[in-house]
């Protein structure tokens, strides 16, 4: 078993996000918890480096270690660190909880040491028919990214 976090802070918002993985063929369950979110819905992705110099535009793009297109979590083609929205209520807050059969925490493709970032505005999944929705899902301005590491079990 496999346990890791990443804490995000950003000038609004913050969160948590925990991953878990069982074995090396099991999903990875992930929960997130934010706070200071517009009310809707907003991108939700693992970027490829664990790298916060220039703040969340250092972790790069999303981590897409198979060369695929941006897409939504269920769809067969999708970036493997495309984790779709949160949807924030009212107060601002969302939650999450999902299991992802293409993350990993174990072995080459784990995502320990990337880089988890909520972003401004909605994950089109890559039908927005925008420029940016093959590689982005035109998902606007990272607000708070975390990088992603080892915790206890
Ligand atoms: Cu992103
Ligand atoms: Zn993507």
């Amino acid at each position: 078993m496999v346990v890791a976090v990443a804490v995000l802070k950003g000038a609004e918002v913050s969160g948590v996000v925990k991953f878990t993985q069982a074995s090396e063929d099991a999903k990875v369950v992930v929960d997130a918890s934010f706070t200071g979110l517009k009310p809707g819905k907003h991108g939700f992705h693992i970027h490829e480096f664990g790298d916060t110099t220039n703040g969340c535009i250092s972790a790069g793009p999303h981590f897409n270690p198979h060369n695929k297109t941006h897409g939504a979590p269920d769809a067969e083609v999708r970036h493997a660190g495309d984790l779709g929205n949160i949807v924030a209520n009212d107060k601002g807050e969302a939650k999450l909880h999902m299991e992802d059969a293409q993350l990993k925490l174990i072995g080459p493709l784990s995502i320990i040491g990337r880089t988890v970032i909520v972003h401004a505005d909605e994950d089109d999944l890559g039908l927005g028919g925008h420029e940016l929705s093959a590689s982005t899902g035109n998902a606007g301005d990272r607000l708070a990214c975390g990088v992603i590491g080892v915790t206890k079990q």
